[in-house]
């Protein structure tokens, strides 16, 4: 019997009992409608190809290769390899690919011009302890924002880029690097929800538009310091067969990062834009 529940205060919904191989549209709407609702949505125990993976993250939208072209799938670019290859030639933990999505909270994509909706990753491989992904609301950051600061931000744009001002881009080519920023509302109506959020990413922001460069700096703090409300969040612990889909639009996470490196923790990772 197909069970959907909340797993977080206002964050987080999980499904089971579905198998994803044979959904049909009509078992669908509810479960993207809960994802709509609460922005992360674990579904949990399924045995899937690529290939399935690949036909339901498309559900969501439309699925975008990753810029980092050196972590593709070698057959499949439209699907990321999270967590192989993860040691050097000479043994040495490759830290980028160890780290991944684990130097603080962002949202995905945010140095696209259309950045991506959504992020979903099925977990192939997990580690005995940690690895876990922490998720927070976008929602619950705006709501926290001041009224001075909603209404300085009012229709205000950020410039963001892949590796923002620490300018860390080890994980795509030479010819991907150093684009040019790409320009968001801070203050992000959501284009299926209407609700406002907090469109933000410290890692990828590199100023505010229109502010001197120590008022932008000073935002950007100030925002860095709010945007992670305690009752908005949502922690999730692995199991091998889940599949979780995050709403990029209106929500953060971030990789714990902590588990032991001598173990596997693989995911298939798909990057879906809105439909154009
Ligand atoms: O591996 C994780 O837990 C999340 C990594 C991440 O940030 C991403 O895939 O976008
Ligand atoms: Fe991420």
């Amino acid at each position: 019997m197909v069970q959907i529940r909340q797993v977080g205060p206002n964050i987080g919904v999980e499904v089971s009992g579905v198998d994803l191989r044979t959904l049909d549209a009509a078992g669908f709407a509810p479960i993207y409608q809960a994802w709509l609702d609460h922005n992360v949505l674990v579904v949990t125990g399924q045995d899937l190809t690529i290939q399935e993976f690949l036909d339901y993250s498309r559900r969501f939208g439309t699925v975008s290769p990753h810029p980092s072209k050196s972590t593709r799938h070698p057959d499949m670019p439209e699907i990321t390899m999270l967590g192989t290859g993860k040691f050097n030639a000479d043994g040495t933990l490759n830290q980028a690919i160890y780290r991944r999505g684990a130097e603080g909270w962002h949202t995905d994509g945010a140095y696209d011009d259309v950045p991506f909706k959504a992020t979903q990753l099925y977990a192939l491989a997990i580690p005995d302890t940690g690895g876990d992904t922490l998720f927070a609301s976008g929602y619950a950051a705006y709501e926290a924002m001041p009224q001075r600061l909603k209404e300085r931000l009012d229709g205000v744009l950020g410039a963001f880029t892949y590796g923002g001002r620490s300018k860390s881009q080890a994980l795509l080519n030479p010819e991907d690097r150093d684009r040019t920023p790409a320009m968001h509302p801070i203050i992000r109506t959501h284009s299926e929800t209407g609700r406002q959020s907090l469109y933000f990413d410290p890692g990828k922001i590199l100023y505010i538009q229109g502010a001197e460069t120590a008022e932008s700096d000073a935002l950007i703090e100030e925002l860095t310091a709010l945007m992670i409300q305690p009752e908005g969040q949502y922690r999730h612990k692995w199991q091998v067969g889940d599949v979780v889909i995050w709403d990029n639009r209106c929500s953060y996470h971030k990789a714990a990062g902590d588990y032991p490196p001598e173990q596997d923790r693989i995911h298939w990772r798909t990057s879906i834009k809105e439909w154009a």
